[in-house]
């Protein structure tokens, strides 16, 4: 670990290699570039948004409320009416959806959600792993 300053302010960083898909990389510097970022401030901007979105998984009590947001092909035989059936077993936690027709295929559904953390994971887990369900992405705050 080596000190640097900041500031004014001693704070420590370390230092560590990866190895990552050229293209990947590619995308990456191109994307940062754009921004303004070095690599270092772009890995721990990234790395801080992961723990944030990742952190509320390893939660198991308490309230939670925030959006699921999932975009999905219509045309899988039956995905829309199942994906309704979730939202019907969920009442309770689903205050509102916003449908948005995307595309020719594709759909954007994102959902506001409030309450136990529990009910919440099961709504996002049933949604993940229906078929046609392209990506998902959720967004959660404690309250
Ligand atoms: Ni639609």
């Amino acid at each position: 670990m080596d000190a640097v300053e900041v500031s004014g302010v001693a704070i420590g960083v370390t230092r560590f290699s990866v190895s990552v898909d050229p293209v990947l990389l590619g995308d990456f510097d191109e994307t940062i570039s754009e921004i303004g970022y070095s690599r270092s401030t772009a890995i721990q901007v990234a790395m801080r948004d992961f723990l944030t979105e990742h952190k509320w998984s390893k939660e198991e009590e308490g309230v939670m409320a925030g959006a699921i947001t999932m975009i999905y092909d219509h045309h899988v035989k039956g995905l829309g009416n199942m994906l309704t059936g979730i939202q019907h077993d969920f009442l309770d936690i689903i205050s509102s959806t916003i449908h948005v027709h995307l595309e020719h295929d594709s759909c954007l559904e994102i959902l506001a959600v409030k309450g136990d953390i529990k009910r919440i994971k099961e709504l996002t887990q049933s949604l993940r792993v229906s078929r046609g369900v392209k990506q998902l992405k959720f967004s959660m705050l404690r309250i």
